[in-house]
């Protein structure tokens, strides 16, 4: 078995307790409406406690230890609590309007420095992307929240409105795509341009995982992550390269992703069962074979979801 303890950063016992403590940031009428018309939002300090993004440095490295991966909470204590005790998938819950949130997935997010200001990296340094494979014709209830982790000019950027006018181009998810790809070009012409921001440590961005966008490098290194969040009742239909190694893992499609090991209930805490589940998860030992679940790509919108209503103020 994985022993965390020796592989994980130091996982200090008053962290819990500390996240618990961090006041949940919930977005404003104001930066709800950005977020529903443009696919994302910049929320200025989200994460301010020094000792606390401290703890959380010390372990964005990777140690190369079979198993072990420093990006995944599955596998890195400290990220599994700040993605679950921390305020973040309370700001999810306000972000997609519903009472009970799962954790899909972290990353972390080192960018090199060197380049001019606002390079994008093509693929595979970078890309323009959507965060998970989605059927187009309604919006998926699953949102980012990007966490700076160093001051950065424009870390990220972002088609604006593209979480609803793709609904119609279909196009690829990427991350091959950069923005001279036609179905991208012509998708573009149809949003409202391009948005970006200057974050300081602590920030978030919260995007909803439909909206395209890619990393801009510039001059100086930065370092971001993410967590990924999706409403807690939503009939599993997604496909996400991330989760091949976890397949085992998953909920038959349709059935509500609350219901797998994948994506455990983490908000409201009272719901949570998160600590109702073997961790770490180890990919070896979950590996695709004999699993439960195809890993193959869902028909368009197999278990007819819906948008939620306010989509529709912003449909042509
Ligand atoms: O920070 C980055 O470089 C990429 C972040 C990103 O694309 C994401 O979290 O979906």
């Amino acid at each position: 078995m994985f022993p965390p303890s020796q592989y994980a950063p130091p996982m200090p016992d008053w962290l819990p307790d500390a996240l618990r403590g961090v006041h949940p940031r919930t977005l404003t009428k104001e930066e709800l409406h950005a977020l529903h018309r443009d696919g994302a939002v910049h929320i200025p300090g989200v994460l301010t406690n020094k000792t606390i993004i401290g703890t959380l440095m010390q372990g964005m490295h990777d140690p190369h230890i079979p198993g072990y991966d420093y990006k995944d909470w599955r596998t890195n204590a400290v990220l599994k609590s700040v993605a679950t005790d921390g305020p973040f998938a309370a700001t999810a819950a306000s972000a997609l309007d519903v009472d009970e949130i799962s954790l899909w997935a972290t990353n972390v997010f080192p960018a090199r420095g060197g380049f001019p200001d606002g390079f994008a990296a093509p693929p595979p340094e970078g890309g323009v992307h959507l965060d998970i494979d989605f059927t187009p014709g309604y919006l998926l209830p699953f949102v980012t929240i990007w966490v700076a982790l160093t001051d950065a000019k424009r870390p990220l950027e972002f088609i604006a409105g593209s979480h609803i006018r793709n609904m119609q181009h279909d196009c690829p998810y990427g991350s091959s795509l950069t923005v001279q790809d036609g179905c991208i070009k012509k998708l573009e012409a149809d949003c409202h341009g391009r948005l970006s921001w200057d974050v300081q440590l602590g920030d978030a961005i919260v995007f909803y995982a439909q909206t395209y966008h890619w990393a801009l490098l510039h001059k100086e290194p930065r370092l971001g992550f993410s967590m990924r969040y999706i409403a807690a009742d939503h009939k599993h239909d997604v496909f996400d390269l991330a989760t091949m190694r976890f397949t085992s893992l998953l909920p038959q499609w349709c059935v509500p992703v609350r219901n797998g090991t994948y994506a455990p209930v983490v908000y409201p805490r009272s719901s949570s069962t998160i600590d109702d589940q073997p961790w770490p998860f180890i990919p070896s030992s979950f590996s695709c074979l004999g699993a439960d679940v195809p890993p193959v790509q869902p028909s368009k919108n197999l278990c007819g979801s819906e948008s939620p209503a306010w989509v529709q103020q912003f449909l042509k």
